[in-house]
């Protein structure tokens, strides 16, 4: 079923497709995160929730799966490059504690999705280090094992994670469709940079769709599968 989108329509395929959301961590979306310790106005990226809402529970009414990661750090930040620990020169950082815990640190309260967003018990969630989704994860496996090529990508922020997940993707052989809506930045200059830097060059890195485009191929390619069984 093709799904209308920039540059070209996206050709979805029920049976090997996964919803990717990325890192809609409480230390990205609420105050007093990693997001907030950087300097930044969280409230930019809360639009995406209620979008992230209803593409999450459209897509779970089509039983399909659904991945969730979250950036985070061991408790003892054995997995923190010392880099990635004094980026930004600021008086907090990584592992350093905040209102919702220690920032970006596994197990603590920052670092859980927001509850608006909850994974369901059958849905992976990825504990990555970095950026990525791919580095130092086991997320190629679980997509292999699912016998996934195509990903549903959002999440925050359009510029870093969502962007270096996607072209990790890429190179690894999968095909993207971010949804332009159900990603944000901090900063809405870099998110629309962000989408414009995937589609250009032919969908260099991949393709970018509206929520309702997503929706309406979605439905479609629903009917389509239960009328041909
Ligand atoms: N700072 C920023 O824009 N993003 C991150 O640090 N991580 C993610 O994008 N998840």
């Amino acid at each position: 079923m093709e799904i209308t989108a920039e540059p070209y329509g996206f050709d979805l395929r029920p049976g090997g497709v996964a919803l990717l959301i990325i890192d809609m961590q409480r230390d990205f979306l609420e105050p007093g995160g990693f997001g907030a310790m950087l300097g930044n106005d969280v409230s930019q990226l809360r639009r995406t929730i209620a979008p992230n809402q209803r593409l999450l529970a459209a897509w779970r009414a089509a039983g399909l799966p659904v991945i969730h990661t979250r950036e985070g750090h061991r408790p003892d930040l054995s997995d923190l490059p010392p880099a990635k620990k004094i980026r930004g020169r600021g008086k907090t950082t990584i592992g350093d504690p905040g209102p919702m815990g220690r920032i970006l640190v596994r197990g603590q309260a920052g670092h859980d999705i927001i509850p608006e967003l909850a994974p369901l018990p059958q849905e992976p969630v990825i504990d990555k280090p970095g950026k990525g989704a791919f580095f130092a994860t086991d997320l190629h496996a679980i997509l292999h094992n699912l016998g996934i090529s195509q990903l549903v990508v959002t999440g925050v922020t359009t510029e870093v994670c969502v962007n270096t997940t996607v072209r990790e993707a890429n190179d690894r052989g999968f095909d993207c469709l971010v949804v332009a809506d159900c990603c944000g930045s901090y900063f809405p200059e870099f998110h629309r940079m962000g989408l414009e830097m995937i589609k250009a060059q032919g969908g260099i890195f991949g393709w970018v769709a509206s929520l309702d485009a997503v929706l309406a191929g979605l439905s479609s390619a629903i009917i389509l599968q239960g009328a041909a069984e």
